[in-house]
């Protein structure tokens, strides 16, 4: 007590000022779609105490999960225009504006969840992060986004004669309405929060997505088939706004990009724990899981490769992709 008190002179109170001018703090806001315990929201939490801890609590992130900051369309207009300063999305989302992210949204590209892991994580993953940069963010980061299938409400899916008619939601890209229509079904793009109640009300028969998704968006109350045909495995990004990022020192930036990396390795764990559990749960509650032969769907795939993987460029990223252990 009595230190504290002989500490309160006017030099000591103008010091401790100073000293709390200098390590100011910034707390940087980051966008999710997906609800608490999600893999992504805990993997940018972790990325948040890892940064926080390495700047000496100069830098801090709060995640808004849940959509709470909008829909994922909106919020990364908010990324690019610096009014957030963080943002975790699908990759389909940036198809029309980045053209390298058409090739890891195509269907049957990846052959496993760790060939997607082993190309993201690896030179091809920086090459096409690159092409962010221009659109007013930088990729800190790729997360696993796991295999999508379709699910709906109406019948069980054995085959792909089966599908044929059927109306799916699909995520805001044009890759996605042109697979889904080369399998002979019609494709609706619609924000992720619509998904519920129009499958509910019957405006559309269902959607695709992964195991966590499919779960955690309850959509599974909804639509009960569900059919294990893995059509494509879309990375998940996580960008900070170009604003933000140039406000940082060089020593900062590098401590930002290393947390990013290591959140990536802790969101790999939380993944495949979340996909078994989410699995569980949905069966749990009454899913019909079918599993339809693949080879017609990765068949039926082709026009999609023909209209999309259109210059020289991006037929080598496909092969250099293909090649690409895993
Ligand atoms: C999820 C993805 C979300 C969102 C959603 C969707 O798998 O993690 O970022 O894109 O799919 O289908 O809209």
């Amino acid at each position: 007590m009595l230190r504290f008190a002989k500490l309160g002179s006017a030099a000591t109170v103008a010091a401790f000022i100073l000293t709390g001018m200098a390590s100011a703090q910034t707390v940087l806001r980051s966008s999710d779609t997906h609800p608490d315990g999600y893999p992504t929201v805990e993997a940018v939490k972790y990325f948040g105490e890892l940064i926080k801890e390495r700047t000496d609590g100069r830098y801090e992130v709060e995640v808004y999960h849940s959509a709470q900051l909008g829909q994922e369309a909106d919020t990364i207009e908010q990324v690019r225009s610096g009014v957030i300063d963080l943002n975790r999305v699908s990759m389909a989302p940036w198809n029309s504006l980045v053209p390298a992210t058409l090739i890891p949204s195509l269907p049957y590209l990846f052959r496993s969840p760790e060939h997607a892991r082993n190309v993201m994580s690896g030179p091809i993953g920086d090459e096409i992060a690159k092409g962010f940069e221009q659109h007013g963010v930088v990729l800190l980061t790729y997360y696993d986004g796991g295999a999508r299938s379709f699910y709906n409400s109406t019948k069980p899916v054995n085959s792909l004669e089966d599908l044929k008619g059927m109306k799916f939601r699909v995520i805001q890209s044009d890759v996605f309405v042109d697979m889904v229509a080369a399998l002979g079904a019609s494709a609706t793009p619609m924000p992720y929060g619509e998904v519920y109640s129009a499958i509910e009300t019957g405006v559309i028969d269902g959607a695709e997505n992964n195991f966590p998704s499919y779960e955690s968006a309850k959509h599974f109350e909804v639509a009960k088939n569900f059919s294990l045909d893995e059509h494509t495995i879309v990375p998940e990004v996580f960008v900070m706004s170009k604003v933000s990022w140039d406000k940082l020192t060089p020593e900062d930036q590098e401590i930002f990009k290393q947390a990013a990396r290591e959140s990536m390795e802790r969101q790999w764990e939380l993944w495949d724990a979340r996909v078994a559990e989410s699995r569980k749960i949905v069966e749990a509650a009454g899913s019909q899981i079918t599993t339809p032969e693949k080879q017609p769907f990765i068949d039926a795939m082709k026009p999609v490769y023909e209209k999309y993987v259109n210059t020289p460029e991006l037929q080598d990223l496909v092969k250099r992709i293909q090649e690409t252990e895993g």
